[in-house]
């Protein structure tokens, strides 16, 4: 159990031998063609119910005696069946039809894609235990259903790195090369086209202009190969500046003919070699990267460039609305710069300048995946380009997978958040499916940053958000905790002592993770320059990233009210507007996100910040003391290989979380020099600090922030 089958781990089920007369005793594949999904979905139920059952299916192409389980595009069937027609639901794209009846089991797909995905949820229900009749009409809530990976195609010149990844090396590029063993690649793909994943973008947004030499282009169409019996599609980031870069020319102008002509050639040369491939992903004037502005040419020229040269072949491009330029913040000369303004400055009047196959990708809050941000205002400016959302399944800010944190009831708390545009509902998860503008196109899009490592992600307890981002994507009104059900049962198998633990843990994960890192709305407190890892609260201000507290010895927060801050709660629709506004009516988990504030300000709970401050780092690092003692009940009843690997990161964060907790109390106590009401804050009476020691081959050292040891000292 080393995690590389993940969920999809087939293991016997409790009593398997007294369902067998439940489930099918041959599979029939309609149209099926090696490599493509109906014969990818024929095989997984071989494989799949062998494994759960121990029943061995024969695969027969007519229909064979006995009780079958026939799977096939809808089409494929109703050629066969023309009478059939009648009795099928509408499906959309990559929808599916389950009708399981005494054993006989018909999975039809609107597409193959949908068939294969019909197959693996029959699959799933049968892995929990469930081999009743049903019948079940399934259909995607948004088309768009990505992953992205930053993958870089060479680090230093010589390995694929995965920029915040935490899992090992790039499954897909290795000096600078596109692997030659893809194998990794085709079982990724496999995880994903269970959850209802249909693209990955492969290769970093901060592109390298090298993915596209003719040899890459060529290892490209290797990778779409491996994805294609799964139905993924293959996406690629590019650099904006690839003509000039890449093509020797002198400019990369995107109105610029000889540049356009340029990419009508990468367009033409990547469908050549890959006929199905998704798009584009494009990172453009941020960070550094370049893009249209360069030459003051606006968002839309850029995108709309792509745009054309993939319409010809039915691709489509998703540009990414995290635009803000780093060189121009500066918080000490300017109070009212934010980088939260940026992308509704930046998109400011755009809306319907986008031809109709780009897809503006736009990050779940205005800033950077922190642990708590408001959902981004971008959202209801765009009412007649569609969107994806982005969300992080690599925990960069969130502990890196050494921490254990359960994002998906964040994301549903996101998109269950009613934007109320033109006063009406408009829930963000109303907005990606496309439903409350009505857009052809919008999504999801989900960083997921797997590496080599067979735990694919560098943790076993973080597969679970992988899982439930495919989850959400397809159908967000699932539960955070039915969502986890499924996947502890999948991963870990069906005892009730394994589910319990799994559940509280996950479920207090993201609030104690909230707790002790940043609370309030000031943000993840972690380093900002480097790591985005461990506690630097004083590297949150002075920093040209723009994620600010403005903390100095008396007060906290951004302001970013119109009436006397940034402006940025103004770019809500005006009843978010009014209630971000006005500090009584900012919830207090997003008081600092939008207030400037006293340390002495109270709460809604009576208490101030600097107290709620404390107690709060205190609350949050108990818990992931608990987690340690909790897992230890499950010695014994999971594998020892996932008990011992989940133990030692457990134990490494209930430690890491009192360095947080120490460290970020610390620093609030020194600047503002206001005690704990409690007195625990500076006063480690029951603490040995390790400097103190009679050291034997230890050495002691000042560390910087010093707030990141006790006594601002550490051994090494
Ligand atoms: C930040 C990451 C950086 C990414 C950037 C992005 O630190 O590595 O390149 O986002 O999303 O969160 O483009």
């Amino acid at each position: 159990e080393d995690g590389l089958a993940a969920w999809l781990r087939y293991a016997r089920v409790p009593s398997a031998s007294r369902h067998l007369g439940k489930l099918p005793s041959a599979v029939v594949t309609l149209n099926a063609t090696k490599g493509y999904p109906v014969h990818t979905a024929g095989q997984e139920l071989v494989d799949g119910i062998g494994g759960l059952f121990g029943k061995k299916l024969t695969v027969a192409k007519s229909k064979p005696k006995g009780t079958t389980a026939t799977v096939g595009t809808v089409s494929a069937y109703v050629d066969k069946n023309p009478s059939a027609a009648k009795g099928l639901p509408d499906l959309v794209e990559d929808g599916f039809y389950l009708k399981i009846s005494k054993g006989n089991v018909l999975i039809l797909g609107q597409n193959e894609r949908g068939a294969l995905y019909g197959a693996f949820h029959y699959l799933s229900v049968i892995a929990q235990g469930n081999v009743s009749d049903f019948t079940l009409t399934s259909n995607p809530d948004a088309p768009v259903r990505w992953v992205n990976q930053w993958d870089n195609m060479q680090d230093g010149g010589t390995h694929g790195s995965v920029e915040r990844g935490y899992g090992g090396d790039s499954i897909f590029f290795w000096d600078g090369h596109i692997r030659e063993d893809l194998t990794r690649a085709g079982q990724y793909a496999r995880l994903l086209a269970s959850i209802g994943i249909n693209a990955v973008v492969a290769n970093n947004v901060n592109a390298n202009a090298s993915i596209l030499t003719p040899e890459n282009m060529d290892g490209l169409a290797r990778i779409a190969d491996v994805f294609r019996p799964y139905g993924v599609q293959l996406g690629v980031s590019l650099n904006f500046a690839a003509p000039q870069l890449l093509g020797g020319l002198d400019t990369f102008d995107p109105l610029d003919k000889t540049v356009v002509n340029w990419w009508q050639g990468i367009a033409d040369n990547l469908y050549k070699r890959i006929p199905d491939m998704a798009g584009y992903l494009v990172k453009a004037n941020s960070e550094g990267q370049p893009g249209p502005m360069t030459y003051n040419r606006t968002l839309a020229d850029g995108a709309n460039l792509f745009a054309r040269t993939l319409k010809p072949h039915g691709g489509i491009i998703l540009f990414r609305a995290f635009v803000y330029d780093h060189r121009s913040l500066n918080q000490t000369l300017d109070w009212k710069a934010d980088r939260a303004n940026a992308a509704v400055d930046y998109f400011d009047g755009l809306d319907d300048k986008f031809e109709d196959n780009v897809v503006i990708q736009i990050k779940y809050g205005p800033i950077d995946f922190q642990v708590r941000e408001p959902v981004s205002p971008l959202f209801t400016h765009l009412r007649r380009t569609g969107a994806t959302v982005e969300l992080q399944i690599t925990q960069e800010y969130l502990g890196q997978q050494a921490h254990v944190v359960y994002l998906a009831p964040m994301w549903k708390e996101l998109l269950d958040f009613d934007l109320r545009v033109d006063s009406k509902p408009s829930t963000l998860k109303s907005i990606v499916s496309g439903k409350r503008f009505g857009q052809k196109l919008t999504g999801y899009a989900g960083v997921v940053n797997v590496g080599t490592n067979t735990t694919w992600l560098g943790s076993h307890l973080a597969m679970s958000n992988l899982y439930a981002y495919g989850k959400l994507a397809w159908d967000p009104e699932q539960t955070s905790t039915g969502i986890l059900k499924e996947w502890t049962t999948l991963t870990f198998g069906h005892d009730k002592l394994v589910h319990d633990v799994i559940t509280k843990i996950s479920m207090e994960s993201w609030p104690a993770y909230e707790d002790y890192s940043g609370n309030l709305g000031i943000q993840t407190l972690t380093d900002i320059l480097l790591g985005h890892y461990g506690p630097n609260p004083g590297s949150q201000d002075g920093n040209p990233w723009g994620q600010w507290t403005r903390a100095d010895d008396d007060t906290i927060g951004m302001d970013r009210t119109v009436w006397n801050g940034t402006g940025f709660a103004g770019q809500y629709p005006p009843e978010i507007a009014a209630m971000y506004e006005n500090i009584e009516t900012t919830p207090d988990n997003l008081l600092l996100w939008f207030h400037h504030v006293p340390y002495t300000q109270k709460l809604k709970s009576g208490k101030t910040v600097i107290q709620h401050f404390y107690d709060a780092h205190y609350k949050g690092s108990a818990t992931a003391q608990t987690f340690v003692t909790l897992w230890e009940k499950l010695k014994g009843r999971i594998d020892k290989e996932r008990y011992e690997h989940v133990l030692f990161r457990l134990i490494y964060q209930a430690g890491h979380s009192l360095v947080w907790r120490d460290s970020v109390n610390q620093f609030y106590f020194n600047k503002s020099g206001i005690p704990d009401e409690l007195g625990r804050v500076g006063n480690h009476k029951y603490r040995i600090e390790a400097e103190e020691m009679e050291l034997k081959g230890y050495k002691s050292y000042r560390v910087s922030p010093f707030e990141a040891a006790s006594g601002y000292h550490c051994v090494v």
